[in-house]
């Protein structure tokens, strides 16, 4: 058994009956009250789901396994002479809790490199598409292509008990993440590079320079950039839209790959992850009709108004939770501080973040004016010459798999039950505040 699958065992136990204590002793304390208005209002902020992996506070961002993002990239191991933290080891503290060893995140790269695999039928299944179709319906289908290979289907059907269930979603898990580069570089080479692949690199590739060099990048700091991409977007706690598909479809005992090609369409919504495709589409509208360079600060401030006058949102602002600059935007202007603080689109976007926030305060609706982490991530993409921006959300989806498939296999382990919260309709609610006593 590897370290990862050997650790992994004993947290769960532990957890397990840390739970159980929990539940015997405190099951019946309140932890959240619900509001008609968080009913009819989306749900925000109520209590009322358990992710390990991540969690988020409106001021401070995100915090995976209680470490925020400067601690990580300090903290986590690198490849040598590297300055971002691999994704491997990301997992490893997803899954574990723990700061992996570079041994234990070689480890991990290791059978990363070792599971991949694309199978024939879903090459095929993609090549049946029109080479036009949007890369995130691509692989939303791949991915349920791919489910012919899910062992957890297989155990589940040989009737496995539902203590053991968490080991084939373990091992589903891993395979999937093995295999995500391999069928979005499929899926870009397909949509932009004419149908030429590029077959899986040496051995001792990591899995982002790996990923890089299958979708034709070859410059060295293109596979840094996508390490920093790949850490920085893998989980965002467990109510967003993505991450609470996952968690939904996976209670229903879907597998691992049914539950991820779910969330994966609701990442494809504009007002998730798609909006760091719509965030470059819009800054190179308003580049586009100033016939390129750089915008003055007064011509952003009227596009940006224009934008909000014709109904439609500010693409990389407002977040439903944050209240701050999310730490993720912060990370990726660093990088972009570090390695291109000359290149025209991310001046651009560095004067959004002076004209954004308050006209959206002047406006008054966004609870949020400060950007979030795709308000930066398209203009970096672009630098290395990745300009398919309608391409971004797969590599966010890539990303994604990690913390929400290691949210699955502790949901498995710790036996997490179907999810199925009530629903009310609106004569119910007129019921109630009539026989409300008066305020
Ligand atoms: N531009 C214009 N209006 C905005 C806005 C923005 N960036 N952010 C919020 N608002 C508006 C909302 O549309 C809402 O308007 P109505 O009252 O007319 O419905 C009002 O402000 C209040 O919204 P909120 O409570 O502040 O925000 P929500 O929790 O409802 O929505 C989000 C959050 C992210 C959907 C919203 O901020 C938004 O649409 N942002 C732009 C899209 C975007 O960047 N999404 C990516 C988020 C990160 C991710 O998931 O990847």
């Amino acid at each position: 058994m590897s370290t990862l699958k050997e650790k992994f065992v004993e947290k769960a136990k532990t957890l397990r009956a840390e739970v159980k204590d929990i539940l015997a002793k405190h099951g019946n304390m309140k932890i959240a009250d619900v509001t008609l208005a968080q009913a009819y209002g989306g749900m925000r902020d109520i209590k009322c789901m358990v992710w390990e992996p991540s969690a988020l506070d409106p001021v401070e961002g995100i915090r995976f396994r209680g470490m925020s993002i400067p601690e990580l990239r300090e903290a986590l191991p690198k490849i040598k002479g590297g300055e971002e933290p691999l994704p491997e080891a990301l997992f490893y503290l997803l899954l574990i809790g723990e700061v992996p060893t570079a041994a234990e995140t070689a480890e991990v790269t290791k059978e990363w490199r070792s599971r991949e695999r694309l199978p024939d039928h879903v090459k095929k299944t993609l090549d049946a598409l029109p080479v036009d179709c949007h890369p995130m319906t691509q692989f939303s289908i791949g991915i349920n292509a791919m489910q012919t290979e899910s062992i957890f289907a297989k155990k589940y059907r040989d009737g496995l008990a539902k203590t053991d269930l968490w080991d084939p979603m373990y091992e589903d898990s891993m395979n999937l993440l093995a295999s995500l580069p391999l069928l979005a570089a499929y899926i870009y080479r397909r949509s932009y590079k004419g149908g030429v692949h590029i077959p899986p690199g040496p051995k001792d590739l990591d899995w982002s320079a790996n990923f890089a060099h299958m979708l034709g990048y070859t410059d060295p700091q293109f596979a840094e950039l996508l390490r920093l991409y790949l850490v920085l977007h893998a989980d965002h706690e467990g109510g967003n839209v993505s991450a609470h598909t996952i968690h939904l479809v996976g209670s229903a005992l879907s597998d691992a790959y049914l539950a991820l090609a779910a969330g994966m369409n609701g990442l494809a919504g504009p007002l998730h992850g798609l909006a760091n495709q719509e965030v470059l589409r819009w800054i190179m509208a308003v580049q586009a009709e100033l016939g390129g360079g750089v915008p003055s600060k007064e011509v952003l401030h009227k596009y940006v108004w224009d934008t909000l006058n014709s109904g439609q949102v500010v693409p990389g602002y407002g977040h439903a939770v944050l209240r701050k600059t999310d730490p993720r935007y912060t990370a990726q202007r660093e990088f972009a501080l570090k390695h291109m603080p000359k290149d025209e689109l991310f001046q651009i976007v560095a004067m959004l973040y002076d004209v954004v926030p308050p006209v959206l305060l002047e406006q008054g609706k966004a609870k949020d004016p400060w950007p979030n982490v795709d308000a930066h991530s398209g203009v970096l993409l672009v630098h290395y010459g990745m300009k398919e921006y309608d391409y971004y959300t797969v590599l966010f989806g890539v990303s994604r798999a990690m913390g929400t498939l290691a949210h699955l296999v502790w949901a498995r382990a710790m036996g997490m039950p179907l999810e199925r919260p009530k629903s009310v309709t609106t004569g119910w609610v007129k019921k109630q505040i009539a026989a409300a006593p008066p305020a």
